[in-house]
């Protein structure tokens, strides 16, 4: 370490030490899990150390201004009786000192002013990955630039759209990300003002209707992975426990594992907490959403999925007695036990021949259980898809797209753990979960939609719970 990156950590540490105990008293630890003084990425990291530079200036601002206060008020002091009578000579301006006060402060507004100010050329251009020496820097490889994904982001009242443009695939509320990889984030809206913040990643950026925001973040793997103790006391995690894949639902089981609902610090190192920075309206609270980082592998495996589940083409149709079908092949057909003319899923997880028909031959599966068979047929029956996506691309839905749902470890926009009690209560009434949401409330949607009519309906609810969380 050279000595002036050891003063920095010095200083850096002991400022921590001096904010920690100025917030420990009321608040929490630097590291809680949406604070802005615990960057794990470059564009925060740059973020903190402005305003870590700013808090220095301050607090020397504070000591010089205070210790002159101080001298002038001993030095002047009434030393005695006599003197406390007098007036002491009075005297106004002193051209001098006003013009070195203006000139030091100038001086300190540059100071200032150089850092913001490139910090605000990084946060807007990802760096060109031909210009080694900016690369060489930011300590970023060229890899880490070239190989940058795209997201466009579309904050609406009051969950967020991801649409990953390079893979064709829309998904809500959780963003994945390779964390060896820059992101791009283009921000729209179709309403009002929002802004997107993660703040151990990057942030704030406001979301505007009619203009494209953009900013970009790159986390950092090495910061992820280091993780602190009960005891504050930092460990290094290892890459699979640290960032759990999400494609098998190893993150969502992490998650829970470890996280109750009022936890204030990040249960996993991979998980991240993003908010709505900007006012929208009455739910704007709780317009959350969460960034999950992947390792390069689980993030190709999870675009696989999504692609898969989103590609109308491999949707299961109705069989087939012509065709030949391979390992693994869904088709839909008709199961009487569930109803009239009501088609199933089913699997085959070796292949069938021609004419194997579900209802002749054992080579077929059911794909899923009765409930979601039952679930699927109420999710389409009470207007559910009006609004939401599943398996289908859908930008334009006026609510969350639902593909993989049973992935998410989160329900509302980040708002609340995605299990079965807390889905069956958002179903049941979402108004009292999320008041204002846009489900409950939204246009068209009266005391007669089906959807308000599930209140006194559990047993709905428990199907359509089973359906949405066996999506996965
Ligand atoms: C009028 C449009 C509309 C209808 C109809 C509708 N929803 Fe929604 N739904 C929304 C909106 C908007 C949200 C986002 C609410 C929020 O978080 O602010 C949402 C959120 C959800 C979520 C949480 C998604 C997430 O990512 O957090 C689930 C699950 C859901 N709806 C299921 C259903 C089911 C099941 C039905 C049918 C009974 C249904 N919705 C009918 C608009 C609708
Ligand atoms: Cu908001």
């Amino acid at each position: 370490m050279t000595p002036s990156l050891l003063i920095q950590s010095l200083c850096n540490r002991t400022a921590l030490l001096a904010l920690s105990i100025v917030l420990a008293g009321g608040c929490s630890r630097v590291d809680h899990k949406q604070s802005a003084l615990d960057p794990k990425g470059l564009i925060a990291q740059n973020q903190y150390d402005v305003f870590m530079l700013a808090v220095w200036i301050t607090i020397f601002l504070f000591c010089a201004v205070g210790g002159c206060l101080l001298y002038v008020l001993w030095k002047y002091r009434a030393k005695s009786d006599e003197e406390a009578k007098e007036i002491p000579p009075q005297s106004h301006g002193n051209s001098k000192v006003e013009a070195s006060l203006i000139i030091a402060s100038s001086i300190i507004l540059v100071i200032l002013a150089i850092p913001t100010l490139q910090g605000v050329v990084l946060m807007n251009k990802v760096p060109d990955p031909n210009d080694e020496e900016t690369l060489k820097k930011l300590k970023l490889d060229r890899s880490q630039i070239d190989g940058a994904i795209t997201i466009n982001v579309t904050g609406k009242r009051y969950f967020w759209v991801f649409e990953y443009p390079q893979y064709g695939i829309v998904t809500a509320n959780e963003l994945v990300f390779p964390v060896s990889k820059a992101v791009r984030i283009n921000l729209r809206s179709e309403d009002v003002i929002h802004s997107f913040w993660v703040p151990k990643l990057a942030g704030k950026m406001d979301v505007m209707p009619g203009h494209e925001n953009f900013m970009w973040f790159i986390a950092n793997q090495e910061k992820l992975l280091t993780r602190i103790d009960k005891d504050g006391v930092p460990y290094t995690e290892g890459v699979e426990q640290a960032m759990p894949s999400v494609h098998d639902g190893k993150m969502r089981t992490a998650v829970f594992k470890k996280q109750n609902f009022t936890d204030e610090f990040e249960p996993v190192g991979g998980l991240f907490y993003g908010q709505c920075a900007e006012y929208c309206g009455n739910s704007h609270a709780y317009m959350s959403f969460r960034a999950l980082a992947q390792t390069d592998g689980d993030f190709d495996s999870w675009v696989g999925r999504m692609q898969d589940a989103q590609n109308p083409n491999l949707q299961p149709g109705p069989y087939d007695p012509q065709k030949d079908y391979q390992s693994g092949a869904v088709v839909l057909f008709a199961d009487e036990s569930l109803g009239d003319n009501v088609l199933r899923e089913y699997r085959t997880p070796d292949g069938a021949d021609r004419g194997e028909a579900p209802n002749l031959s054992g080579v077929w599966e059911k794909a899923h259980s009765d409930n979601y068979e039952k679930g699927k047929i109420l999710f389409a029956t009470h207007q559910c898809g009006q609004c939401h996506a599943v398996n289908r691309t859908g930008i334009g839905a006026k609510g969350p797209n639902l593909t993989l749902f049973g992935l998410r470890t989160s329900l509302a926009a980040g708002w609340m753990r995605n299990d079965e009690e807390n889905l069956a209560k958002w179903l049941r009434d979402s108004e009292s979960v999320k008041m204002g949401n846009l489900m409950w409330n939204g246009e068209g949607v009266t005391d007669d939609h089906p959807l308000r009519k599930l209140k006194d309906d559990d047993e709905k609810v428990n199907l359509l719970v089973d359906y949405l969380l066996e999506q996965k």
